[in-house]
């Protein structure tokens, strides 16, 4: 008797810990595919490191950069349908034109998760729930630290370059809202002129040089840029002239990514607005809260703040 039960009782604890750890392997199955829009900022990169390593914890993940090219993106969309990957989260190049391939994600059953920037979709049900900053928001942290900047100056205008990113993605339109609708208080404020630099140094360095050319960089008391990789080819473009940057024209820029935080000690920046690119927390714990059978908020707001000369004793470390 005593032996069936050395026996039986061992077997019983293999069986029970091997379902349990079965269970633990099955919470590891789900096959994830995620689709990036591109490496075009150290900001992008750490977006991507931050999904795909808390994804991976407890997940496969099929991932796919696309380039800054909608259409790979639409095509790396479709690869995952064909692998019948159990969810999708990806981050939209731009607004429009996600319409056909989300139809054809819902029509495979796959639920998508929206990262970053937002689409533009008449259906809603086309995604589960949108996570990413409040790009309004940070908007209106750049204008309000021009309009505390300039609170107690004799000037009588105030003259506003703006430095935007790609055309028709939300980030660019809704930091140009916020920024705008901050600084409308002050009217002697205005934005005399905006360039574009698609979120991308180079571009922003010739669009930069392009403008002191052709006009008198000295007539431009703050330069508002949407993100801080165009910033630095901004700063390029400045090294040029005798303009001081931080000084004779007020910086503010959008991500603060390692490398401009170093500028703004230096003080050749004076406000770095954060756009938190760490975003794995939060698309894991909606895709494991989706699963668990609750519903999700349509849109999943990331926390951020502003940093400038006022507290840069408590700015934390970026790794980005
Ligand atoms: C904003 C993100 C922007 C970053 C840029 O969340 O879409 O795109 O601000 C990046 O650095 O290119």
């Amino acid at each position: 008797m005593k032996k069936i039960v050395l026996f039986i009782f061992p077997l019983l604890f293999l069986l029970t810990s091997c379902t349990a750890a079965a269970d633990i392997e099955e919470e590891k199955n789900l096959v994830i595919g995620f689709s990036q829009s591109g490496t075009e900022s150290k900001w992008r990169k750490k977006h991507t490191d931050s999904i795909k390593t808390e994804l991976e914890k407890n997940n496969q993940v099929l991932y796919r950069n696309g380039y800054m090219s909608q259409e790979r993106q639409i095509q790396d969309i479709r690869t995952f349908i064909a692998y019948k990957v159990d969810l999708i989260v990806f981050t939209p190049l731009q607004e429009d034109g996600w319409e056909l391939i989300l139809t054809e994600a819902k029509q495979a059953d796959i639920p998508v998760i929206v990262v970053d920037r937002h689409i533009s979709v008449s259906d809603q049900s086309l995604y589960i729930t949108h996570i990413g900053p409040s790009f309004k928001a940070e908007g209106n942290r750049g204008g309000l630290y021009v309009t505390n900047h300039f609170a107690d100056s004799q000037k009588e205008e105030i003259n506003i370059l703006e430095l935007s990113g790609l055309p028709e993605t939300s980030p660019t339109t809704l930091r140009t809202e916020g920024f705008q609708e901050t600084i409308s208080r002050d009217s002697r404020m205005k934005i005399v002129d905006t360039l574009s630099g698609d979120y991308i140094r180079m571009k922003g360095k010739e669009q930069m040089e392009q403008y002191i050319e052709e006009h008198d960089i000295s007539s431009i008391d703050v330069l508002y840029s949407h993100n801080d990789e165009m910033t630095h080819g901004a700063l390029e473009a400045l090294a040029k002239t005798d303009v001081v940057p931080g000084k004779d024209i007020i910086i503010v820029t959008i991500d603060a990514q390692e490398d401009m935080i170093r500028k703004l000690r230096a003080g050749d920046v004076n406000c770095v607005v954060e756009c938190n690119p760490n975003a794995g927390w939060f698309v894991a714990n909606a895709i494991e809260r989706y699963f668990s059978g609750h519903e999700l908020a349509h849109e999943i707001y990331m926390p951020e703040t502003v940093f400038s000369e006022s507290n840069l004793d408590t700015i934390p470390t970026r790794n980005y």
